[in-house]
């Protein structure tokens, strides 16, 4: 595929870390290659950072406090509850409180290893992720993360801020969590945007006005979301861009600004994910965001 070579296994896509604990500490060194990485468009790869259940969290690794319906159990600080999951009572609290824990972990994480983003990081919604991805069936392409994508939130426009996750592998018997890394957003965005028309006009308006969306989508959430889905309704692209299988360790923990590298989850079974949004002006290199590259792409302004 002649279109790929310029691209084709020029870019590395992991900048890893040996600490061992939440709470670092880091160094200046470790904190600057941290930011650098990440809006450089790599992901943070701690391999001996793991997770530790309590003795009584044991039973959460099992498929069956899911609805089987939703891919991952999520619970969202601000509302307070757990969606995708069938479970009551002692164990509903037990399990919120493993994913609470979680969440304060990385939150602290990222404090000591992001002293830039500190003072402006929110954070969003945890998940746990307790389905075996490989084979795994979906209701449609657009929600197939076995495919390379960007990820874009169709009902929680957030008008240009960055997408940031810290993922942890806590597979009890050592499973690996496989992931494909694409090329750098640029690249990837040039390829896509021609793909992507205009929003009519008024129809952001009228889908927040019925509560379709949380708020009024940007122009640039109306791209991103749509790269996400013509990427991957793409079969071409599916099978011949250019991409770095990554295996990431079972007691292992990553982030990565998942708005900004092309991602698709491969295998792997039990892991938990917190994510935050982090303002365009937070970063030290903003011109690397997503939007001010689509801004310079498109010669407009995308979240005014
Ligand atoms: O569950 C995973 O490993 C990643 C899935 C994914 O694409 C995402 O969470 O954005
Ligand atoms: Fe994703």
């Amino acid at each position: 595929m002649s279109s790929f070579e310029s691209t084709r296994k020029v870019f590395s896509s992991l900048e890893s870390f040996d600490a061992t604990a939440w709470d670092g500490p880091f160094t200046s060194e470790d904190r600057e290659r941290a930011v650098d990485g990440l809006e450089s468009g790599r992901v943070l790869y701690f391999k001996n950072l793991p997770f530790s259940l309590e003795a009584q969290e044991k039973i959460f690794l099992s498929t069956t406090w899911s609805d089987q319906e939703a891919k991952n159990i999520s619970f969202d600080p601000t509302e307070g509850r757990l969606r995708g999951a069938r479970i009551e009572g002692a164990d509903g609290d037990k399990l919120v409180g493993m994913m609470s824990r979680y969440a304060s972990g990385a939150r602290q994480f990222l404090h000591s290893l992001l002293p830039p983003y500190a003072s402006t990081l929110r954070l969003a919604r945890t998940s746990f992720r307790p389905h075996e991805v490989e084979g795994r069936p979906v209701q449609s392409y657009r929600k197939d993360d076995t495919r390379l994508h960007v990820d874009a939130f169709p009902s929680r426009p957030n008008r240009g801020a960055r997408i940031l996750r810290v993922f942890t592998n806590i597979h009890p018997a050592g499973k690996a969590r496989v992931w494909q890394i694409g090329e750098p957003f640029e690249a990837y965005a040039s390829r896509f945007l021609p793909t992507v028309s205009r929003p009519l006009p008024g129809l952001a308006q009228i889908e927040s006005i019925l509560g379709i969306t949380k708020g009024v989508r940007t122009p640039y959430d109306h791209i991103m979301l749509h790269l996400h889905d013509r990427t991957k309704g793409d079969a071409n692209y599916q099978r011949e861009a250019p991409r770095q299988e990554v295996a990431f360790a079972a007691g292992s923990t990553w982030v990565v600004f998942t708005d900004q590298v092309l991602h698709a989850a491969i295998s792997g079974q039990f892991v938990l994910e917190q994510t935050f949004e982090l303002p365009v002006a937070a970063q030290c290199r903003a011109e690397r965001s997503p939007l001010r590259v689509l801004e310079r792409l498109t010669g407009r302004a995308l979240a005014a």
